[in-house]
């Protein structure tokens, strides 16, 4: 049992929990467990032997009754608890739960009323009208329902890239202890860095594909073995398909390059190779019969006269024009961002204090964070009011004094995410927005506006001149919610024209901007700021990647990403 299944148990009883109607703070003690035990990386079994229950109370989020299941998990492979509990609640009405658009009150009203206990059953339900009659639920709901359960069909099969990324890494690193393993590397969209990834592929070099095949198909959490042969097998593991080839040293590059793709990518590689009498495939680069390179993926490029290309950018979005013209981006990355600017405290409804954020954010190498905390129409983040602002300044001063006493390079920067009213107006006055360092817009309610109102209401905020960052511009929520409609090229237009910087929001389920709506920013001129909208120090540290990889698949330097700027640099940005 490894941690990644004590993290499933946990997110189950958190989800029963919820189509149970229990504690909301129970339920979020359980998921926020779940959340800090799969990003942790000793394993929970030898924690739990050597030091027991208090030894794990030390883990962030872990409280006594989780670390006593813990311990019991370690033990007994078993948890009591969750397994009563999936007694109660059948795992076809849980599955309901991954469906947009439905909460748990109403999965549990619709099991409870009329025994619905798959998608199948809630979709015949809604399309004959037999939830219109249920109190509470009518015709609008049903409309929902069945919007929600073709929109879930439609991401089906498809993980986000934070899920797929941990377990890809954990394999590589299981199968890199192998003798026989002579390479390794994630390849397909994974290595891409795709938001939504179908399968994780991997590559391997090994002249003992045997061996190599036999470990793979044995890992921890292997639920069905699809395939498996000396080249290619193909598992589920946890719900992921994972394909791994083995390949010759010879033929690595040219097959790391054909199975990263993308395949219009491919295409257009192959089809410049032919032009020149190459033959490009997954084993190598050929002219007649002979091979001429593939032993490394360079080899592939220089073959047809391009330069090297990042994966991130093989998506045929016109990287192979810029590569024949030798101007690939220098694309920024991890160790460029110099902070964070837009985070959440304790002050609203984020897990850690100001100073806690502060020491993540340095021991990161930052040299600022934002603590944007919710305004007051954000009530159930715990928006804070005026008073509040002003009682958070002086510990804002408090912190930030301190590290100039001791000499630390580092500054909390006072900003706040500000609503921007359905009405166009912002949650703070004009005053309030003046005395902050950051101001971020965002738009948390009425996201069915139409296009022309929804546009004009975050033009109207980009031209308040104390607004310095949208966040999250398009509202999306991957698998969960579509973007609102809304008028992009406009958006651009008016953030450049009124120096606005856009947010590419790092959150995994986010992504806001996207990738294509990044180069767009840069082809406009518009910055963009890569920032977490972490509400703990733990998710400021470890999201931060996927905004990075989002920003090199949208072609983005240094220069184009405002927080790969000093302090000083960036308060000019924000200067009002
Ligand atoms: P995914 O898994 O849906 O997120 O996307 P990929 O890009 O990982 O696609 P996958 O797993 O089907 O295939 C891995 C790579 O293999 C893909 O990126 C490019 C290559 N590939 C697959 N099928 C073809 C094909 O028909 N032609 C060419 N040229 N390459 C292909
Ligand atoms: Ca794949
Ligand atoms: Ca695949």
């Amino acid at each position: 049992m490894i941690n990644l299944d004590m993290a499933r148990i946990f997110d189950e009883i958190a989800d029963i929990f919820e189509v149970k109607g229990e504690n909301p703070f129970k339920i979020r003690a359980y998921r926020r467990a779940a959340r800090t035990i799969e990003s942790l990386t000793q394993d929970l079994k030898v924690i739990a032997e050597r030091g027991g229950v208090s030894e794990l109370k030390k883990i962030p989020g872990v409280g006594e009754g989780i670390a006593k299941k813990i311990v019991e998990i370690a033990q007994t492979g078993d948890c009591k608890k969750h397994r009563e509990l999936t007694q109660e609640v059948p795992s076809g009405v849980l599955e309901l739960l991954a469906i947009p658009r439905v909460g748990p009150k109403t999965i549990a009203k619709v099991h409870d009323e009329l025994g619905i206990g798959s998608i199948a059953d809630l979709e015949e339900a809604a399309k004959s009208h037999k939830l219109e009659k249920l109190p509470g639920l009518g015709a609008k709901v049903e409309e929902n329902i069945l919007k929600g359960i073709a929109q879930y069909r439609s991401y089906k099969g498809r993980v986000l890239l934070s899920e797929a990324l941990p377990r890809a890494e954990s394999i590589v690193t299981e199968l890199k202890k192998l003798d026989a393993v002579a390479k390794i590397t994630i390849a397909g969209s994974l290595r891409r860095m795709r938001e939504t990834i179908g399968d994780i592929d991997i590559l391997v070099v090994s002249n003992r594909p045997r061996a190599v095949m036999d470990a793979f198909t044995c890992l921890d959490g292997v639920e069905d073995i699809v395939a498996k042969g000396d080249t290619k097998s193909s598992i589920l593991l946890r719900g992921i398909n994972v394909d791994l080839r083995v390949v010759d040293e010879a033929s690595f590059g040219a097959a790391a390059h054909y199975f990263t793709g993308s395949k219009h990518h491919n295409i257009r590689i192959r089809e410049l190779g032919m032009k020149q009498g190459l033959k490009i495939n997954e084993y190598g680069i050929f002219r007649g019969d002979e091979r001429i390179g593939g032993e490394d993926e360079a080899d592939v490029f220089a073959s047809v006269g391009l330069a090297y290309i990042p994966p991130e950018l093989r998506e045929d979005r016109g990287e192979i024009e810029a590569a024949k013209a030798n101007r690939i981006p220098e694309l920024v990355a991890a160790n460029d961002i110099k902070g964070d600017l837009h985070v959440h405290t304790n002050w609203s409804d984020g897990k850690n204090s100001i100073e806690e954020m502060a020491l993540t954010a340095i021991s990161s190498g930052y040299e600022y964070i934002a603590v944007a905390d919710h305004s007051p129409a954000v009530g159930i983040a715990g928006g804070m009011n005026e008073d509040k602002i002003t009682k958070r300044e002086v510990e804002i001063e408090k912190v930030n004094k301190r590290f100039e006493d001791e000499g630390t390079n580092f500054k909390v920067l006072s900003a706040s995410e500000v609503d921007i009213k359905s009405d166009f107006s912002m949650d703070f006055p004009d005053d309030v927005l003046k005395s902050l360092d950051v101001v971020v817009g965002a738009i948390h309610t009425k996201f069915t506006q139409d296009r022309e109102t929804m546009t004009k209401r975050i033009v109207t905020a980009m031209e308040n001149p104390n607004v310095d960052i949208i966040a999250h511009p398009t509202g999306r929520l991957l698998g969960k919610r579509d973007p609102y409609e809304v008028d992009m090229e406009q958006l651009m237009e008016s953030a450049k024209a009124t120096g606005t910087v856009m947010e590419l929001n790092s959150f995994p389920g986010r992504l806001d901007l996207n990738d294509v709506h990044c180069k767009m920013a840069k082809d406009y001129g518009v910055l963009i700021a890569i920032s977490t909208d972490a509400h703990d120090a733990m998710q400021m540290r470890d999201v931060i990647k996927y905004g990075v990889a989002t920003a090199r698949r949208g072609w983005l330097e240094p220069k184009d990403v405002v927080n790969t700027r000093g302090l000083e640099d960036v308060m000019n940005v924000m200067k009002r």
